[in-house]
């Protein structure tokens, strides 16, 4: 385990051969014919980029500062997100492990402190792994920017594909139960989060420090967890720690935590400001200049991936196959799944699994058919449990390119 948490944090050289052989046959990336759901950035590159970690091998890097990664979605076909498949998103310098190992000699500590907190303490890692009861929970995290690529007009911000999710199961204590042991006062309503990184300009600052409404960090699938699918978080995913707030944008589980407050009044941390926020009234697409309100992301829309095909997948004509994927709905559930073949002129419903538990992404799969020979385009939609579709383009557009979950599709070579 130590291992491979050190070789995570070493940065390796790019080997063309592996992404020639991988990269162009099975990956099957290099040409697409429509705008895809793959049209950012490095949709085009055919070998792996000098920076990328060592052994996050199937990810698609989208930029070095910050280090910025997806999860190649076939990747995602698996129950839960593997460690060394899951998607990175930085907004600065990430802690070195030279600098985190340093800390932990002296005990990894977590602060708990602000305005609506009757005690301020501070726990080592080892005090929070004795002093509170463990929980397990298979979470879903998603960048709010998940699917920028595709946004028309373009925004600025990381140019996501559909890659930048994962679910797994993180292991750690309830925030309540840690947030109870210092007491919360009555006046509190949010709680934001501090850990190591710091700004790409070298200040010793936080990059990011944002958080959730405090009804949230109460519930209890909200973790402050050590241990991913039963292992040390990855290095550049949080290790030592992190905060979980599953269903809400990813951006308020915060990395290798350092400190929580709780607040008596939103949290007014980095990135609080103007990003992850949408406009409460619609605008209309390419108004970079709209001043009206804008309200921070929660729960993130409904939204489903299909991981068992892939763009240029020869497909037998007139030949059931299956098509199977992962669908996740924020804080709600997925209720129904279709697919299409048509380009949304007839859907075939699909089985939906349960989540595991509350907040964890859901199994689906159904059987279609492709009538003839030729160029075919499989779509899913998912419909959340308050009867919610996902669109078939983007719902609505906003100038930071947040929450697009239209339908993903592949297209396939009918033979
Ligand atoms: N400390 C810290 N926490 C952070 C961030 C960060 O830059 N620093 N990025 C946030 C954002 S915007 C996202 S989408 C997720 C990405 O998590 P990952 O890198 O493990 O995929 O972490 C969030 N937590
Ligand atoms: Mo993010």
């Amino acid at each position: 385990m130590k291992n491979s948490i050190e070789s995570e944090g070493q940065i390796t050289e790019s080997r063309r051969g592996f992404f020639t052989k991988v990269g162009i046959t099975l990956l099957g990336v290099s040409a697409l014919p429509f705008l895809g759901n793959f049209a950012g950035s490095v949709a085009l590159a055919n070998e792996l980029p000098a920076y990328r970690l060592k052994d996050k091998k199937m990810l698609r890097y989208h930029g070095e500062k910050p280090l910025t990664a997806e999860t190649e979605i076939y990747a995602l076909d698996t129950d839960f997100t593997k460690p060394e498949n899951f998607f990175i998103r930085n907004n600065g310098e990430p802690p070195s492990m030279d600098k985190i190992k340093a800390r932990m000699q002296k005990g990894w500590t977590l602060e708990i402190s602000g305005e609506s907190v009757k005690e301020p303490k501070t726990y080592t890692l080892d005090e929070l792994k004795k002093k509170f009861k463990h929980y397990t929970y298979a979470l879903t995290l998603e960048c709010g920017g998940n699917g920028r690529g595709e946004v028309i007009p373009s925004t600025k911000g990381t140019q996501w594909g559909y890659g930048a999710v994962a679910c797994g199961r993180w292991t750690g204590v309830r925030v309540r139960d840690v947030l109870e042991d210092c007491g919360i006062k009555d006046n509190a309503v949010y709680i934001g989060y501090y850990g190591i990184d710091i700004k790409l300009t070298g200040e010793e600052e936080s990059p990011i420090s944002r958080g959730v409404p405090i009804k949230k960090a109460l519930e209890d699938e909200t973790l402050i967890a050590w241990s991913y699918e039963g292992k040390d978080i990855p290095w550049i995913n949080g290790y030592p720690l992190r905060l979980v707030c599953g269903g809400y944008p990813a951006s308020a589980s915060g990395k290798w935590l350092s400190k929580i407050v709780v607040r008596d009044k939103i949290h007014d941390g980095a990135k609080m400001l103007t990003s992850y926020k949408v406009p409460v009234e619609p605008v209309r697409p390419g108004d970079f200049n709209y001043k009206g309100e804008m309200r921070i992301i929660e729960s993130m829309p409904v939204k489903s991936i299909i991981t068992n095909i892939k763009n240029e997948d020869k497909i037998k004509a007139k030949k059931e196959f299956e098509v199977r994927g992962k669908a996740w709905a924020g804080e709600l559930e997925v209720d129904e799944i279709y697919v299409s073949v048509d380009y949304g002129v007839t859907w075939i419903k699909g089985e939906v699994q349960k989540p595991v538990n509350r907040l964890a992404w859901q199994k689906w799969s159904t059987k279609v058919k492709i009538p003839t020979k030729g160029y075919y385009e499989i779509w899913a939609r998912a419909v959340d449990s308050e009867g919610k579709s996902q669109p078939m383009v983007l719902a609505q557009w906003n100038p930071n390119g947040y929450l697009n979950n239209a339908c993903h599709r592949v297209n396939v070579m009918g033979v």
